[in-house]
């Protein structure tokens, strides 16, 4: 911009106008009387990326005159959402650009909708990863996120007659102002091929990886802006092209054609997100997806460790942390060893002690379905000069580790071995990761406890010190900032302006939860908030719902451990009871459900379908009165969540316990005033710890009580036949009370729970589901006494800050100092 000073970086209103004035007509090539809204927002973002480019260039100068040592997160997923909010809030533009925009006639909040949502991710483990970011750049730390450019993020869920229909998003088919290419980073990998044994004159040896195709890397870089903007980090993510040295040999040779082709396959790799959330897909391309992201990382990584120290691979390990978010990306531990043996020369213990210090690994779930395992005969294929390094390997922790404790057990070698042994052999990512990791960690207490005592005992009693825990955590700015404006504002009020950086003080709320003036306040805003997601939901499917009622929310991925059909029988009884007696008491309740079925997970389709025919005939029977909706709203997506968690009364959080590992949405729903319908299950024991469990409404079997059941031989048909209720919601399902003229639509779901022996033991849970919902309904008819227990369990959050859980990570496992830029 012209008229401000290059060194100047605050910025008014009326510069702003100006700048976005200006970028509307330089760099849009329009003007305000033709501009579109998508036109004046991509305007917005080009002024907002002058403070940021700015800012990112003063803190690469910073990292690199400083040399810190820097953490590397690398994640087959960053779920970022929308940036044009978080970014304005986190440089603590939103007002001035609020004012500025409206000046000229525009609402932020309008031209914010412009924005696709950045949907690189499936869940959870996405947005954990996006939530991380965030907190590493607003607390000063040196790091760099590295992922996939896909070209496809996770699929546009429509509902077509009540059924999942997949159709591809393009986040960034018109263009997406938050991203640099930087062709002078591009990198070069290698594919297929054979490994050669090279004998020098000396006696020496060494291997030679002849690869069989060649792709490349190009980066692109997100600012990763720090609330408060002095830090911007980025987020590199690497697309896949074709390498014109091979295009060349082809198109030579008048193979125009082949080569196009060598082009559309070299783009297929980051051209579309896996849908699968907690499912290992073990399709060649995922593996190669997952190699040429973490290749791409690692020569990324040594190109900027040699600028700094050259050849001296001393200082690598106390220079360069590497995180692992699951083990998707885990073959990164032996492509650095590839490059530190075959291309810099360390002898094997060099390089295994460097790669030993340098990794750590979270893990995520429990599930046998999600842990990777790739055939033998796949990885020798792609990647044949890893899998010897993989080999290896495992023969020097075999034969060193595994001999040292247990001398002579096989069995014990068998389990522990990073190669599965049967029909197929298979390479276990996962043994793998704990193997070249100085660290593991779960991501909340209980599932921690469960990955040492179930899931990798053995590898505890090796190595007792390596294993912790880091609950996981959620950034407050767009968790609560920005997506819930008012309750902000309130809190701002009573607690001072400081809580979106120390969450911890809106302990200092709690002192207001008996004021009656505040709790209407308090209420008052949640209402508003309501009366806007009513408005959505209009919007969205039709579907008229009261604000008055109780907003019950389930929001997460579908699968049967998340239990939705324990909701869904839920719901089905209460319909039943408000049949069988019109006064059946209750306050109104809207049941409200966002969820994303993987396309090839049968029965979560199901599922999806059957809430909707559900949703149809109870939303339409005017003999209930309106007691009952029933809204699956399409789409699951972050930038929906902004505008259902402010909404929500009530937050279903009812996890089979001992299935999901901690939850993110739970922390979320808690901060934004809901309280919760829980299980003792992932980060909800610690939510319950944190507001008191007297202030939620906890259900349901425990996770030794869950054990001891299934040990026990756990029959659903003795729920089944021992609880009217249930039997005859079961039985409706095979009715065409749901599906007129269709009868046996919704049988799937029934079987699943009788003849599938109800993997999930919703049946078992039912009886105190359901009164905990009739606690629920209690305690909302008493709305100071809800007020109070909504202003408590948002006051308590402040633990569940990713701020918190990053300072967690670099505690116990990174040691980052924080490095100021000015
Ligand atoms: O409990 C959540 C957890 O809060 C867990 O299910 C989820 O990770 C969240 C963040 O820690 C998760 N996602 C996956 N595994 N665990 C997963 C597995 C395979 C593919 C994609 C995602």
């Amino acid at each position: 911009m012209a008229s401000k000073k290059k060194t100047d970086i605050a910025l008014d209103k009326e510069q702003l106008k100006a700048s976005i004035v200006h970028h509307l007509r330089s760099t849009l090539g329009t003007c305000e009387e033709k501009a579109s809204q998508e036109s004046w927002w991509k305007a917005t973002a080009a002024a907002v990326n002058e403070q940021v480019y700015e800012r990112l260039t003063r803190t690469q100068q910073t990292h690199r005159k400083q040399d810190t040592r820097a953490i590397h997160y690398l994640s087959a997923e960053f779920l970022m959402g929308r940036l044009t909010s978080n970014n304005l809030h986190n440089l603590s533009l939103y007002k001035v650009c609020d004012e500025a925009l409206r000046e000229l006639g525009l609402d932020l909040a309008d031209l914010c909708e412009c924005e696709a949502d950045m949907a690189l991710g499936n869940g959870g483990l996405g947005r954990l990863a996006a939530c991380f970011i965030d907190s590493l750049a607003t607390l000063n730390y040196p790091a760099i996120g590295y992922g996939l450019h896909y070209e496809h993020g996770l699929f546009r869920q429509e509902i077509k007659d009540g059924r999942q229909i997949e159709r591809p998003d393009s986040w960034r088919e018109y263009g997406n102002p938050w991203e640099i290419c930087r062709p002078e980073s591009v990198q070069e990998i290698p594919l297929y091929g054979y490994v050669e044994t090279v004998f020098s004159e000396d006696g020496s040896m060494k291997k030679v990886w002849h690869a069989g195709r060649k792709i490349k890397g190009v980066p692109w870089d997100i600012p990763v802006v720090g609330f408060g903007g002095s830090t911007v980090n980025i987020l590199r993510l690497w697309e896949s092209r074709a390498s014109e040295f091979f295009d060349w040999d082809v198109f030579n040779a008048g193979g125009y054609v082949d080569s196009q082709a060598e082009k559309a396959q070299a783009e297929t790799i980051s051209k579309v997100l896996y849908p699968n959330d907690e499912t290992e897909a073990g399709k060649e391309l995922r593996l190669i997806q997952q190699y040429f992201f973490c290749a791409c990382s690692i020569k990324d990584i040594m190109r900027r460790y040699k600028r700094a120290h050259g050849s001296d691979f001393s200082t690598f390990a106390s220079q360069v942390a590497i995180q692992l978010n699951d083990t998707h990306p885990t073959v990164a531990i032996p492509e650095l060893m590839r490059v530190l043996l075959d291309e810099e020369g360390l002898n094997w213990d060099q390089a295994w002690e460097i790669c030993y210090q340098v990794f750590a690994y979270t893990n995520h779930t429990l599930l046998p379905e999600a842990l990777e395992k790739w055939a033998v005969y796949l990885f020798e294929r792609v990647l044949p000069r890893h899998l010897e390094i993989i080999y290896e390997i495992n023969r020097r922790f075999l034969s060193e580790k595994v001999e040292a404790v247990w001398p002579g057990d096989d069995a014990i070698k068998a389990k522990l071995s990073i190669i599965e042994e049967g029909d197929q052999r298979k390479v276990r990512m996962g043994n793998l990761c704990v193997i070249g990791s100085n660290k593991v960690n779960g991501v909340a207490e209980v599932h921690s406890r469960l990955v040492q005592e179930d899931l990798f005992p053995e590898f505890a009693q090796i190595w007792p010190n390596k294993f912790c825990n880091v609950t996981n955590g959620v950034t407050p700015r767009r968790w609560l900032l920005a997506c819930n404006p008012e309750l902000a504002s309130l809190y701002d009020e009573v607690v001072g302006k400081e809580w979106p950086l120390k969450l911890d003080l809106l302990r200092g709320v709690l002192k207001m939860a008996d004021d009656k003036a505040f709790q209407k306040q308090f209420m008052s805003i949640k209402r508003r908030n309501k009366e806007k997601l009513v408005k959505v939901i209009k919007a969205e499917t039709g579907i008229d719902v009261s604000a008055e009622a109780i907003f019950d929310i389930q929001i997460k991925r579908l699968h049967e451990y998340k239990r939705q059909q324990l909701n869904l029988l839920h719901i089905m009884a209460l319909y039943r009871r408000l049949l069988a007696d019109p006064d059946y008491d209750m306050h109104p309740r809207v049941f409200i459900f966002g969820s994303k079925a993987a396309p090839g997970y049968k029965l979560a389709k199901d599922i999806i379908y059957a809430i909707n025919k559900v949703a149809e005939r109870v939303n339409s029977d005017a003999r209930i009165k309106d007691k009952l909706k029933v809204v699956f709203m399409p789409n699951y997506r972050v930038s929906l969540a902004e505008k259902l968690i402010p909404a929500a009364d009530v937050s279903e959080q009812i996890s089979t316990a001992g299935y999901e590992a901690s939850g993110t949405g739970n922390m979320k729903l808690a901060l934004n005033g809901a309280l919760t319908i829980g299980t003792l299950d992932g980060a909800n024991i610690e939510i319950a710890e944190e507001a008191g469990e007297e202030h939620c409404a906890i259900f349901g079997l425990t996770v030794d009580e869950v054990k001891a059941m299934k040990a026990r031989g756990y029959n659903p048909y003795d729920f089944y036949y021992g609880n009217s209720e249930i039997k005859a919601v079961l039985d409706w399902f095979d009715t065409d009370y749901f599906t007129p003229g269709r009868p046996g639509e919704l049988s799937s779901i029934k079987r699943a729970l009788l003849e599938g022996g109800d993997t999930y033991l919703a049946l078992a849970d039912f009886d105190s589901y359901s009164e905990a919902h009739k606690k629920l309904d209690a305690w909302y008819r008493d709305p100071e006494l809800w007020a109070k227990k909504a202003i408590i369990n948002s006051a308590t959050m402040g633990k569940f800050n990713s701020d918190r859980s990053i300072q967690d990570y670099v505690d116990q496992i990174w040691s980052l100092k924080s490095c100021k830029v000015d």
